[in-house]
């Protein structure tokens, strides 16, 4: 596989004709193009072919309902595809949104095809999945095609650059137009491949226009033309959009939010009893306790070493009482080896993947050779989910999911073939983590009946937001990581993949106590945290540089944990609507001539009511803050309330980060917990982010459930509506339980301004806790 070379519109053939439906032939090519129009103003444009018998799709799409009449209802949108193949979007104004480019919208060349849409000057590009090249799109030529990063580039390319592909395939781009937004998701599991740019580079030496006329498109190499147009029309409807038609995250156990220690290198009991000693000694809270791959016996796939694990059952159960959960790594290679159990049952049950000449196919990784179960044939799904809920059931709630881009060492791994050998290589490659996670979570369903499973994959493609967590891969200590690390985030965020993070403090290399810092006060947020890095490297727990550094570093992982019931209501509102939980500025604020914010890549919202700016230069002491929207931010840093719509600058302090809490918002917390990691729903604190001057209503609905199970689905979970309002210097609350199921909770409240009353439901309070408390809970201990 090319990472670098791309099919040019030259060598493709343009359908001309075409009455959408009607079969009509393209050079050797049969083909009909169809048109589908669902509600919500999402279409579908296929191309059918004899070419494409079998569509080898896994991402399970759910689009909505078939629009019946063809542009009626609620429709604000409008597409058509005239007799010369070109695709229009209008919206209900009657303003084109998105054309094809004139002839040339649909092209094949042998088995690879291609859409080409017209560019305009305004347009911006953003999605496109796991990239690490940037935030805004424009000028890109990339390829959807799973890497195993650090053995497909160099080491400078992977620490200081930016390496194409990465380990996710998301062929979905988002075309901004001023503060309307369009989504393009191309439904085909090949090798795929998208380009924004207007020239090429011959050799690095030349440039060269090599298009008339300016266009962007996508495509793939083979495999059913399958194009999903989504209209927003602004980026949260679009994005509301697209997580419904690739499916919502399921809520993850609150403890999946927690703070998370890793190191290649923890390997034993031993290992984690002292992790845990040492997060109880600092009071720093801390849910997960992660295994690399040296916990199993010669790196054997459901294995666990003796010597490292005399008794795996009682280690834990011992630090499940401490509340800690052990989230051991899985790598789909399995050693190739007579005797081994896990081998032996599956080459009883025939579900490895196989070479050309139809043997098992084998590729080299740690254990050595190995062999490969195809997740792509339901068989093979079935015997990994029962060797998952097998090794499950000894306590484990939840697996870190590696190597599966599929990394087969530097064995090629195009000759390895799927389904008995029927399937090629490149049908299911991109799809090969889809399926790993799809087994690996009914393995756990089936260990643990009614627990909220929590996986977290390296890989994966459109769909995986459904199973697994992704964390980045391996990034690198150093500021160029920390700096991307929010652009590949976001993007993913905006392309169906909420629950992301990267490693924390960065993986490769050794970190510094500065730059640990100012990932962690960059990253606190972040839907997935996690502290990871490779052996040999310096140690990066938050305690390896002392107490100066362990302190600020203590301070903004508890913070995570009073902003938990918050961002857990992130992920309550991301199952049930498909909100994002990290976007960009313009998601929640339009775009304007006074405040640009499409290129803002170094600030981001943590749901509506959090904006972080962190500083993200080495040695860096101030930056300017674009603070965006009519309404008024508090500064948490400088504790106080400062005007919007502008840009400030900002100098914090070394322990502080700059983190501004919007105007109008109620932000629901945990009261402080020191060193726990408890989670109790009922015990919320609400943040009412209200000033003397405030006008509106400020509004939010608090669900709260057990934080573990699966019984909120059977309704044991409630609702709080709290409302405030500002009126003549008082701040008037009023809640209202809208369900029950879990039981009432007991609010407390902390104002945001010296208000002349607080009255909480027709009541006045005699005691409110006016600034200190929230000055008790975010400033350093
Ligand atoms: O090739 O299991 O990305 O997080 O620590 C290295 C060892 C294999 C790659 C993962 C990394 C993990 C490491 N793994």
């Amino acid at each position: 596989m090319y990472f670098h070379k791309y099919p040019i519109d030259a060598n493709f053939d343009f359908v001309k004709q075409c009455k959408p439906g009607q079969w009509a032939t393209l050079g050797p090519t049969r083909f009909r193009v169809r048109l589908t129009e669902f509600k919500d103003d999402v279409y579908r444009v296929r191309v059918e072919s004899p070419r494409w018998p079998k569509a080898h799709s896994q991402a399970g799409l759910t689009p909505p309902p078939v629009r019946k009449k063809a542009g009626s209802g609620e429709a604000r949108s409008r597409l058509s595809i005239d007799h010369g193949c070109g695709i229009r979007l209008v919206d209900h104004g009657g303003r084109v949104i998105l054309q094809s480019q004139s002839r040339q919208t649909i092209g094949l060349c042998g088995d690879a095809s291609v859409f080409m849409f017209q560019r305009e000057a305004c347009h911006q590009f953003y999605g496109m999945g796991e990239k690490s090249t940037g935030f805004e799109h424009s000028g890109r030529r990339t390829k959807f095609w799973n890497a195993d990063v650090w053995a497909d580039f160099h080491a400078a390319q992977y620490r200081d650059g930016a390496p194409d592909p990465m380990y996710v395939s998301i062929p979905y781009l988002i075309v901004k137009r001023g503060n309307t937004y369009v989504g393009l998701l191309l439904d085909n599991p090949h090798a795929a491949f998208m380009d924004t740019a207007a020239s090429v580079s011959i050799a690095g030496q030349m440039t060269l226009k090599d298009k008339t006329s300016a266009c962007f498109s996508l495509g793939a190499e083979q495999g059913q033309p399958d194009l999903y147009i989504i209209y927003g029309p602004s980026l949260a409807e679009l994005t509301q959009k697209l997580q419904k038609l690739v499916g919502c995250t399921p809520l993850p156990p609150a403890w999946a939010l927690g703070y998370h220690q890793c190191r290649w290198g923890y390997a034993s009991a031993k290992d984690l009893d002292g992790l845990d000693a040492k997060f109880r000694d600092h009071k720093i809270p801390c849910d997960g306790l992660w295994l690399d791959i040296d916990y199993m016996d010669g790196y054997r796939v459901f294995t666990v070493s003796r010597k490292h694990f005399p008794n795996p059952k009682a280690a834990l159960s011992r630090l499940r009482a401490h509340g800690r959960r052990v989230v051991p790594i899985l790598d789909p290679g399995v050693k190739y080896e007579r005797g081994y159990e896990v081998y032996e049952d599956g080459h009883r049950a025939d579900i490895f993947c196989r070479n050309p000449q139809g043997r098992e196919f084998i590729g080299l990784v740690w254990p050595g050779k190995t062999v490969f179960p195809d997740f792509s044939t339901r068989e093979g799904r079935d015997w990994w989910t029962k060797q998952v809920a097998r090794f499950a059931e000894a306590g484990i709630y939840g697996a870190w999911l590696d190597m599966n881009d599929p990394s087969t060492g530097y064995v090629d791994n195009m000759q390895m073939l799927f389904d008995k050998g029927r399937a090629p290589h490149e049908a299911f490659h991109n799809q090969y983590a889809l399926g790993m996670a799809m087994a690996s979570r009914e393995g756990f369903e089936k260990a643990h009946p009614g627990q909220r499973p929590f996986l977290l994959s390296r890989s994966g493609s459109t769909g995986i937001g459904r199973y697994a967590a992704l964390w980045t891969g391996d990034n690198f200590s150093n500021y160029h990581h920390l700096k991307n690390s929010i652009a590949c985030s976001l993007n993913l965020a905006l392309s169906g993949v909420p629950f992301n993070g990267p490693d924390i403090g960065g993986f490769g290399g050794d970190t510094t106590p500065e730059l640990l810092t100012a990932w962690m006060k960059a990253g606190f947020l972040f839907p997935f945290c996690r502290n990871h890095s490779c052996v040999g490297t310096r140690q990066q727990e938050p305690w390896a540089f002392g107490p100066g550094v362990m302190k600020i570093l203590r301070r903004y992982i508890r913070l995570r944990y009073v902003l938990r019931p918050y961002l857990y209501n992130l992920f309550v509102a991301q199952e049930e609507r498909g909100e994002a939980i990290l976007r960009p500025l313009f998601y929640d604020f339009a775009d304007t001539k006074g405040l640009p914010l499409g290129k803002i890549q170094d600030q981001f919202m943590v749901g509506s009511a959090i904006m972080q700016a962190p500083l993200l230069e080495e040695g860096q002491t101030s930056r300017e803050v674009a603070l965006p929207g009519r309404g008024a931010w508090y500064s948490l840093m400088e504790g106080k309330w400062i005007k919007g719509n502008r840009r400030i600058k900002v100098m914090p302090e070394p322990g502080q980060t700059p983190v501004f809490l919007r105007e109008g918002t109620i932000i629901p917390a945990a009261s402080n917990q020191e060193g726990s990691n408890a989670f109790d729903g009922r015990r919320v604190v609400f943040h009412v982010l209200m000033n003397r001057s405030s006008r509106g209503v400020a509004e939010t609905t608090y669900v709260f459930d057990d934080g573990e199970t699966l019984a909120y689905q059977q309704g044991k979970r409630s609702r709080m509506q709290v409302r405030a309002r500002v009126r003549q210097g008082r701040l008037e609350i009023t809640t209202r339980l809208t369900e029950k199921g879990f039981g009432a909770c007991e609010p407390t409240f902390v104002a945001y301004d010296a208000f002349t009353q607080i009255v909480v439901n027709g009541q006045q309070q005699r005691y409110f806790p006016f600034l200190s408390v929230c000055c008790r809970q975010f400033s350093l201990p």
